[in-house]
């Protein structure tokens, strides 16, 4: 078992998790400040969303230079000050590498630009003519250069322009850049869209929107074995891949160590289960026996094939989890501490997202003025004139978009939530005042101090690493139950999904009265000692440690 196997990552969006200066946007001397608070929690390490330099368009992810941070977020010393600070704490830092594409604002796209025969025009991808594939925006993926008279590719906005990874210069500067970073003390890279990098060389037409040609590429792999040797090897690095629509094979390739690529890999497919025909824009409630299936899925397929799954619920762009699986009305507390269980005693290395630990709900913010996100904007005005009428339109925004999870965290119940003295650049949320940090710090029975004892177990019970997961009931309309078992020892992890109490017979190998049975997290004050017959409250949870004789 490597450390990070048995690690904790909280995800940071600086933008909207502490101002020190005082503005609307967060900043690093922000993270500073609440670093005793992640200690406190028990984290390992932190991924910190893009703060380089960049024109925030798509707050980021559209970097102008790589070796700068955006004057926004602070500076270069402020960066040194977040790393060595946190290493004093035993957290590392992890930072979210863009590499798929670059802003247009980028040097090396200001001189592709500038002439065909430019030495950077070929880290870029061109054409005289467009295909049909589609922006992950919405609208074509190619966008006309008038100066040059060519097309080049953007898989996101048209303002992050896809690097062209064929070209043997673009990977040397890449990796050169990432040395730059590990040289400075990061802990390791979160690796943006990694599988979309290799192209195919003849952009053939589709049927559908393209990424069956250019997701897991032909050359991916290669590339990835090549920045293992070149920026990973003989150092200590967690270096985690975000993949986009890929498949269980590909990602046991990418994560499993004798293929040197990355340690571990985030996939989106349990977070389509409210995609209906995997349409996004529309409200739909969530299948629960498919998002049962695809988790286990991939629990049993990536330990058969010895790759590593990086457990998320919520990231920035995902809406909030007691939002989407639980209840974020009556039963939010305890729907919200039974999807932390439920994720955490997962194989896999669990993160965090800013807020989650609170139960941070969906804001409900029910005007298009209250939103930012670029693809949020974009699919609203493509929904429009496609004649989607204003109120389908904002209730799939409602419930989906990806400003439900960048609203600034709730730190206190003093103005903007004590995120800023600054009227913040996307609105707080108004249940701001009812949860915070500063009021769960002081509740033992709060969400917070339950994400607390979820991330210490992993540091005293090995199984919740190393056990082999095991799914029951797999029929269960409503009850997510497994095990993580090994050595004669076993963990029993029950999940209600639901607002309604429920029974299950659980099998008599898994719980009989001949084993110990120790209690190790639950949901509700009152655990009796169970038996093969177990009653479950609404949205219960509780985990048992049993061992055989
Ligand atoms: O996201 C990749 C990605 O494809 C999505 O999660 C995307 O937001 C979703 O498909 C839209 O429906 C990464 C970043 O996490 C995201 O914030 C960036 O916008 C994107 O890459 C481009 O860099």
């Amino acid at each position: 078992m490597q450390d990070w196997q048995r690690s904790v990552i909280y995800q940071i969006y600086p933008k909207s998790f502490h101002s020190h200066a005082g503005n609307p946007t967060g900043d690093l001397l922000g993270v500073v400040a609440k670093l005793d608070y992640l200690h406190w929690l028990g984290v390992d390490c932190l991924w910190i969303t893009p703060f380089l330099r960049s024109p925030q368009r798509d707050n980021g992810y559209d970097i102008s230079d790589y070796y700068a941070i955006d004057p926004s977020y602070g500076t270069m010393a402020d960066c040194e000050l977040l790393i060595a600070e946190a290493g004093k704490r035993g957290i590392k830092l992890m930072l979210d590498i863009v590499v798929n594409h670059t802003s247009i604002e980028h040097e090396w796209f200001q001189q592709a630009r500038s002439s065909l025969d430019n030495p950077y025009r070929d880290f870029y991808i061109w054409r005289d003519q467009p295909n049909n594939w589609e922006s992950k925006f919405g609208g074509s993926a190619w966008e006309y250069e008038a100066q040059t008279g060519q097309y080049f590719l953007h898989l996101f906005d048209h303002t992050q322009a896809d690097l062209n990874w064929d070209n043997p210069n673009v990977r040397a500067e890449v990796f050169k850049m990432m040395r730059f970073w590990r040289d400075k003390g990061v802990g390791g890279f979160r690796l943006d869209v990694i599988n979309l990098i290799s192209k195919p060389a003849d952009f053939p037409e589709d049927n559908s929107d393209g990424r069956r040609f250019y997701t897991d590429g032909p050359n991916v792999h290669d590339y990835l074995q090549q920045m293992h040797r070149e920026v990973f090897e003989g150092h200590d690095l967690i270096n985690v891949g975000e993949m986009s629509s890929t498949s269980l094979e590909h990602c046991i390739r990418y994560s499993r160590p004798q293929s040197k690529e990355l340690s571990m890999t985030f996939n989106f497919h349990h977070l389509k289960v409210d995609y209906p025909n995997l349409q996004k824009w529309i409200r739909a409630d969530f299948d629960f026996l498919q998002l049962k299936r695809i988790l286990s899925d991939w629990q049993t397929g990536m330990q058969a094939g010895g790759g590593w799954n990086a457990l998320f619920w919520c990231n920035h762009d995902q809406p909030r989890v007691v939002s989407r699986f639980g209840h974020d009305g009556e039963h939010r507390v305890v729907s919200a501490k039974m999807l932390g269980t439920a994720l955490h005693f997962l194989q896999g290395t669990p993160f965090v997202y800013q807020g989650e630990e609170l139960g941070m709900t969906n804001p409900s913010f029910d005007h298009i003025d209250q939103y930012r996100d670029v693809e949020t904007l974009n699919i609203h005005r493509l929904q429009r004139n496609a004649g989607v009428s204003d109120a389908d339109n904002m209730a799939a925004i409602m419930q989906k978009s990806r400003d439900n999870g960048r609203t600034p965290m709730h730190w206190n119940a003093e103005p903007n939530a004590g995120f800023s003295v600054a009227e913040p650049w996307i609105s707080v949320p108004a249940n701001a005042a009812q949860i915070n940090v500063a009021s769960q710090l002081d509740d033992p029975d709060s969400v917070l101090h339950h994400y607390r004892q979820l991330i210490a177990l992993r540091r005293s019970e090995a199984l919740m690493s190393d056990g082999v997961y095991r799914q029951l009931l797999p029929e269960h309309l409503q009850i997510w139950a497994y095990v993580r078992e090994g050595n004669g020892e076993r963990l029993l992890v029950l999940n209600n999904f639901y607002g309604t109490a429920c029974e299950v017979e659980l099998p008599e190998q898994v719980i009989s009265p001949a084993m110990t049975q120790r209690l190790l997290i639950s949901n509700y004050p009152d655990n009796p000692p169970r038996t093969r017959q177990v009653f479950l409250r609404p949205f219960e949870s509780l985990v048992l440690h049993l061992t055989d004789h």
